[in-house]
């Protein structure tokens, strides 16, 4: 028995940064993203006596083979399956560069929940999906769908909380080009950091308390295809959540002196005319939203900029798919 399953990263246009609920990993604010086409993660699942989990090539045991035997668990619960529940080799492999930022826990927990759905043979639905892939991983739960989506903050005891399509990825040829500005991984995970952050800083609850508002007016600019409109609310939301995540104790730093300059030379750029805004997730790495028209200025002034390595582009693509069953 073999499955195989592709997925995409996704980038969030509102951020999602807290947990109401960590037990049920419901978010604590509501987000909203834009899957990306182009950079996939497949994934493989093959009968084996034992769990086992290899991400690109290598054998991984531990934290990562753990969540992967969570999801399985969660899929054959979830099914109601009765007996044990088959066990399976999982095989995973990005073509894109882990450390580029690009939320790679995204598409790999969105694709072992679509080809671990077709290998247990539990045929959930893409709504459930959603749904245990959020538990693994809330940006996972993203990631299941193509083009714009939205997952809703949770309300405490929450057992049902998928992701939702907003709109498909033909609805805005929005572009997006990364500017990676160091090679590795970060310092602080995602989980970690926004534990601390609600554990210890003291702007928290400010970001939580702002982050509804900033996610509507992300909506709307989304749903009007309103490159303008978006500009203000997709930076806020990013730098509301640095702020807060810089606030912690100890302070989360994501960035560094590059981050800084692009952030500038993005602002250079749109007071000069050109579409385009950043966002900034837990690493260092600038990712700057444009529109056709002007990705190849955007990526000229990204890759002149110093400390920038390289810049990687993308536009909205498709949600996670079975393309192997048997
Ligand atoms: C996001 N991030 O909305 C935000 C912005 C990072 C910064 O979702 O703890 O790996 O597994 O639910 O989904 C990354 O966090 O965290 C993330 P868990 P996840 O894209």
């Amino acid at each position: 028995m073999s499955h195989v399953a592709v997925a995409h990263p996704n980038i969030a246009l509102a951020k999602y940064w807290g947990k109401r609920d960590r037990g049920r990993n419901l978010p604590a604010v509501p987000s909203l993203s834009v899957t990306l086409g182009g950079m996939t993660t497949t994934t493989r699942l093959t009968t084996a006596d034992v769990d086992a989990l290899w991400l690109d090539g290598t054998e991984r045991a531990g934290r990562p083979l753990e969540r992967v035997s969570a999801m399985l668990d969660l899929l054959w619960s979830e099914a109601a399956r009765a007996g044990a529940r088959p066990r399976a080799c999982v095989e995973s492999r990005n073509d894109f560069p882990t450390a580029a930022g690009l939320a790679s826990s995204a598409s790999a927990f969105a694709a072992l929940a679509v080809a671990g759905d077709g290998f247990l043979g539990t045929a959930l639905g893409v709504e459930r999906l959603s749904c245990i892939a959020r538990r693994v991983s809330a940006s996972a739960g993203r990631s299941l769908f193509g083009g714009f989506v939205e997952l809703p903050a949770g309300a405490p005891g929450d057992a049902h909380l998928p992701a939702a399509p907003l709109a498909p990825p033909e609805h805005w040829d929005l572009r997006l080009v990364v500017a990676v500005t160091t090679e590795g991984a970060k310092d602080v995970g995602s989980t970690e950091g926004m534990n601390r952050t609600t554990e210890t800083s003291p702007f928290y609850a400010a970001w939580v308390d702002a982050a509804p508002a900033l996610a509507r007016r992300v909506r709307e600019a989304v749903v009007a295809r309103d490159f303008e409109a978006l500009v203000a609310p997709v930076e806020q939301s990013a730098l509301a959540m640095h702020a807060s995540a810089i606030a912690a104790d100890p302070g989360l730093l994501y960035w560094n002196g590059t981050t800084v300059e692009v952030l500038r030379a993005v602002r250079r750029l749109r007071a000069g005319g050109v579409p385009a805004c950043f966002t900034i997730d837990a690493g260092p790495h600038v990712k700057v939203l444009t529109l056709p028209e002007a990705e190849g200025e955007v990526t000229r002034a990204m890759s002149e900029l110093p400390g920038v390595l390289r810049t990687i582009s993308a536009r909205p693509g498709g949600g996670a798919r079975l393309v192997e069953a048997g």
